[in-house]
């Protein structure tokens, strides 16, 4: 039978065993909103990791993508299309960018721009063939492909997965002298998340990134700021990089650029840097076609219009003041930026995971992180009653 557990058996039986879902079945979104198959409604603080930032199912999003698809879906990058001009022109007004490049998943926008970088080094910069380095941040976490497992920290994301792509120093994210002593006539580029989302929302010291930039402009390093997951809004500036009043070299975004549609990733940069890429050197079949370029034109219409960055700012304040009042000796801490947050436990208060069921129970879908972290980051679109509602529900969860 295809009820929930029937579901659930046909997921265990058939699939790879690389997630462990919490045990609910959504079959529609709306909003802020989802519904599973039997009937049941929550409100959900995941945002599909940020992905969805426009809300479920928005209905201008929808209105360009049906619209798109019946026009042209795929073309190929072999050809033109009359959509990919047009978005490099939003996409590199809204974020004050030179060039753009088109990717789908946020990892590939990555490992385009790790390959960018090191190809600069060699034409531009003139680090000698095969030496260049990048310097990249303990508890990064910057997606799943060989090359970003390679310069990951973290056991389950590597092991077993060697040999690794070589090229990479770890430095601890937060310390700028670290960072400074890693710097060598070869390194090419610092790639850092200006919060860790994996590693539990992790803000960095206040000039942290002044500081790298600073470093980074010293020594003719370009920045690479992974902006997949806290940019196009979700910390309260349409860029989180706007909060430490830097400009990176190399900015990626992804996740909400497809407004939970479809997937859009994109590489925004200088012309030196992107300038090195030559015809046949980079490249991907979907990337760039005009069903995503269409999608991701709407997706940030609707974050303009929508006021949804100020909107992030404003509720993720109301959110994160809500949150620490919430009376309770399990919390350690709460903290974030925007609607990008986060309640840490107690080391012994023991593991979020039976936080996280319980909060399904009250109609709440949230994630744990790393144990003992739980995020919390709604679609930017709540609102406030929302909050107040979701709030409620959380006091008495975490009780
Ligand atoms: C999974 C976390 C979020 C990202 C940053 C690149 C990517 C991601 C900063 C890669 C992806 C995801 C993927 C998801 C879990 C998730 C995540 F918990 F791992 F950290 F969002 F919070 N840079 N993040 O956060 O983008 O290739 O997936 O499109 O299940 O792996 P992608």
């Amino acid at each position: 039978m295809l009820d929930t557990p029937g579901l659930i058996a046909l997921e265990s039986r058939l699939g790879a065993a690389n997630y462990r879902p919490l045990d609910v079945v959504l079959t529609e979104g709306k909003g802020v909103w989802l519904t599973d198959i039997e009937g049941n409604r929550y409100l959900d603080c995941l945002s599909a990791y940020s992905a969805v930032n426009q809300g479920h199912c928005h209905p201008k999003i929808l209105a360009s993508m049906v619209e798109q698809a019946q026009k042209l879906t795929l073309t190929s990058r072999a050809f033109r299309n009359d959509q990919l001009g047009r978005f490099y022109e939003e996409l590199a007004a809204l974020t004050n960018s030179q060039k753009v490049l088109p990717m789908n998943s946020g990892a590939e926008a990555v490992e385009t721009a790790v390959k960018a970088v090191r190809k600069w080094g060699y034409e531009v910069k003139g680090v000698p063939e095969g030496q260049a380095e990048i310097i990249v941040c303990a508890g990064n976490f910057h997606g799943r492909t060989l090359g970003v497992v390679s310069f990951s920290t973290d056991p389950d994301a590597r092991g077993g997965f060697g040999p690794f792509v070589p090229g990479f120093v770890v430095v601890p994210f937060g310390d700028a002298d670290a960072l400074a002593a890693a710097v060598t006539p070869n390194t090419v580029a610092v790639l850092a998340e200006p919060i860790q989302g994996e590693a539990g929302v992790i803000l960095p010291p206040a000039g942290y990134f002044a500081r790298v930039r600073e470093i980074c402009t010293a020594n003719r390093v370009t920045l690479i700021l992974d902006e997949i997951q806290t940019g196009l809004g979700r910390t309260g500036k349409l860029l989180a990089e706007e909060h430490e009043g830097i400009v990176a070299d190399v900015t990626l975004v992804g996740k909400a650029l497809g407004g939970g549609f479809y997937p859009v990733s994109a590489v925004l940069a200088t012309s030196d840097v992107l300038g090195v890429l030559q015809p046949g050197q980079h490249g991907s079949t979907f990337g760039g076609n005009p069903l995503a370029c269409a999608v991701a034109r709407a997706a940030l219409r609707v974050i303009v219009e929508e006021g949804l960055v100020e909107r992030s700012a404003e509720l993720g304040a109301y959110f994160l003041d809500g949150l620490r009042a919430i009376r309770s000796n399990r919390v350690a801490e709460v903290r974030g930026r925007g609607l990008m947050l986060a309640v840490e436990l107690h080391a012994d208060a023991g593991p979020a995971r039976p936080v996280v069921e319980a909060l399904r129970g009250e109609g709440i879908l949230a994630k744990e992180t790393h144990g003992q972290t739980i995020r919390l980051s709604p679609p930017l679109v709540i609102e406030r009653a929302e909050i107040d509602w979701a709030l409620e529900r959380l006091a008495r969860v975490l009780h």
